[in-house]
């Protein structure tokens, strides 16, 4: 009993360095016919950045693959939205958000971490 504690501790410590040291969040996932499918596994949503547009109705997809109840909750900083999260079945969040800026997203103890970018158009995009 008492080593399977300490195997939980210790991955949970390598999570946590991992997150807070290693890991860096890469460039945004813009949504797609303005639906986006997020996972949410391993203490992280994959993608972690997700691009919308300004005024446009987009859907952002939970898929919750992590049991644990950190994982359990999903809040947006600034949009008063918070939803629970159901394991392993999706859950659709739908919103529109009017002001264009960067908006976080988080599980309630903020070791998930994500962020929504809210912009017209993606700079790096050229296929126009
Ligand atoms: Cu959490």
């Amino acid at each position: 009993m008492s080593i399977l504690v300490n195997l939980v501790g210790i991955a949970l410590i390598a999570l946590i360095v991992w997150w807070f040291w290693l890991y860096r969040p890469g460039t945004a996932t813009q949504a797609n016919h303005g639906a986006v499918a997020i996972t949410v596994e391993d203490g992280v949503y994959s993608p972690s950045r997700v691009r919308i547009k300004p005024n446009e109705t987009a859907v952002l997809r939970f898929l919750r693959k992590d049991p644990s109840p950190c994982a359990a909750m999903v809040i947006f900083d600034g949009l008063d939205i918070s939803e629970e999260l159901p394991v392993g079945k999706p859950k659709e969040i739908s919103l529109k958000v009017a002001e264009a800026g960067t908006y976080a997203f988080t599980c309630q103890m903020k070791m998930y971490r994500g962020e929504l970018v809210v912009a017209e158009n993606q700079e790096m995009n050229h296929e126009r």
